[in-house]
């Protein structure tokens, strides 16, 4: 989009402030699953209900932008009943309620036991369940309904992730003038496991509706390309593809973080006293690990553990010296996959501390709830040692978030070669999660690693960072749609 004329300007002012009924439409829809809100609880039963807008990543990338121009942002509120709309912080919402049976089939059933194990590498059996499918053919015409309903002539639409890969298609089938751009924040798994989708046909035909289909990685870009073809019958070389006369260029789009907000916050006093406070808590040890996470089987969590233990039992860490802290966000807790995941974890917490711990000191801490920023920053600036050790993982922001906090220059990032990350943070210590011998090499040197080491590491990884932020991700992506 070119630079806007005053009158459009103007228009754009009033429409603003119009009422929220009567507006003649959004310039920008972003459409995701989730709502970047949580239903607050009520302060006296009769109230109605209030909403707070959630912190995260996606919101603080797409706030700046979503506040620029008349804009909406489509998704599912969360259960229970809500409002037709709602704002947040300039940002109009609209809400699309779901059913729970919708939600059984569409969110737990075939996103998250179909989509997400796939996509990840198949670590564990993704299941095909016909009734499934059906229900996320619906939904997914659900959330296209509603953002076509929002959009104005010649709006950009922005959909978002695994949740929503046939809305494009549904889009482009009945509003051709809109630009429709889709991101996917999770790996594009290779042919040999992609194949087993028994509608990998029509979840094909529905990205390629988008104009634009970005991805971490460029791996993920190449399979999609390779598989439009193979099995949609596509056209073109590398990054544009040609189906039924409709152009759909792809690309590697690396997402990250809002580098100077956390940057400001780690190098604020408050939060240097709370790290200094953590590492007294801790007993005042030589080095701190940490792990943050949301729990879940691809995070590689376990494998952490347990290579800390053998290092125990080995001898080659001291747990008078050593201190390891885990943090993980509870996540899918119906699941059961996600059951046994917490059980084992669990588990082998309590094995260690059962082994090498002592009265009033506990080789690992380990905190099963989600930290508000502050507290997830004075953490970071506290460790010595960051483990991101995940057997897949799309892009992975705690592992930039780590860095990014780091303002003092120190502290070493031992980083999975399978996360996205690794292909911007090179001068990590990358590891092979399934290799435990190396893993466990991997992490005595990073406990032992000389500072002017650790400083010329993290010197480069900053400049990474930095330069590559999230703002930075999301104009040029908004700007390969609308260019
Ligand atoms: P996630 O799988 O959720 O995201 P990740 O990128 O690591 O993974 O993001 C997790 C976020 O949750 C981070 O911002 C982190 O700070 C926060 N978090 C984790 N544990 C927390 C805790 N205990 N308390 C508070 N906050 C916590 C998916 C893909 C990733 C991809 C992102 C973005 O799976 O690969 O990087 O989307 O595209």
């Amino acid at each position: 989009m070119g630079e806007r004329s005053a009158a459009e300007r103007d228009r754009s002012d009033r429409r603003r402030r119009e009422d929220g009924a009567e507006r003649a439409g959004s310039e920008l829809v972003v459409v995701a699953n989730r709502l970047p809100v949580t239903r607050a609880p009520r302060a006296r039963p009769n109230q109605p209900d209030e909403w707070d807008l959630s912190p995260g990543g996606l919101v603080s990338a797409l706030t700046p932008v979503l506040q620029k121009r008349v804009s909406t942002w489509v998704g599912w509120p969360g259960a229970g009943p809500a409002p037709r709309r709602l704002e947040s912080q300039g940002i109009q919402l609209r809400p699309v309620s779901l059913t729970r049976a919708q939600v059984e089939g569409y969110y737990a059933g075939f996103s998250n036991h179909t989509i997400w194990p796939l996509y990840h590498d198949a670590v564990r059996p993704p299941r095909y369940h016909r009734p499934w499918w059906r229900c996320y053919v619906d939904v997914n015409r659900c959330f296209a309904e509603a953002a076509i309903a929002e959009a104005a002539p010649g709006a950009v639409v922005w959909v978002h992730d695994y949740h929503l890969q046939l809305v494009p298609r549904m889009i482009r089938e009945r509003r051709p003038d809109l630009r429709v751009g889709f991101f996917l924040h999770i790996p594009f798994p290779p042919q040999e496991l992609f194949a087993q989708i028994p509608w990998r046909r029509q979840i094909l035909e529905g990205l390629l509706g988008a104009d634009v289909v970005g991805f971490q990685t460029v791996v993920g870009a190449r399979n999609f390309a390779v598989l439009s073809r193979r099995y949609a019958g596509a056209e073109g070389e590398r990054d544009v593809l040609t189906l039924h006369g409709h152009r759909c260029r792809t690309g590697a789009f690396p997402i990250s973080i809002d580098f100077e907000k956390f940057a400001d916050l780690a190098a604020s006093p408050e939060i240097e006293r709370m790290a200094a406070a953590t590492r007294v808590r801790l007993g005042g040890p030589r080095r701190v690990l940490l792990g943050v996470d949301r729990l879940d089987y691809t995070k590689g969590i376990d494998v952490r553990l347990l290579v800390f233990e053998e290092l125990l039992r080995e001898r080659r860490l001291d747990p008078r010296e050593c201190v390891l802290v885990q943090v993980a966000v509870p996540s899918r807790e119906e699941v059961p996959d996600y059951q046994a995941l917490r059980h084992e974890v669990e588990r082998l917490v309590g094995s260690i501390n059962g082994e090498f711990g002592e009265v009033g000191r506990s080789p690992v801490h380990y905190l099963h709830r989600s930290l508000a920023m502050p507290e997830l920053v004075a953490l970071y600036r506290a460790a010595d040692v960051m483990l991101v050790t995940p057997v897949r993982d799309g892009m992975n922001l705690v592992a930039k978030e780590y860095v990014a906090s780091r303002v003092d220059g120190r502290g070493v990032l031992v980083l999975s070669e399978l996360a996205g990350a690794a292909h911007e943070l090179r001068h990590a210590m990358q590891v092979n999660p399934y290799d435990v011998e190396g893993l466990k090499d991997a992490l005595v040197r990073a406990v032992e690693m000389p500072d002017d080491e650790q400083e010329r590491r993290m010197t480069a990884l900053r400049r990474v960072v930095e330069r590559r932020n999230v703002h930075v991700w999301a104009r040029s992506f908004l700007a390969g749609l609308e260019g």
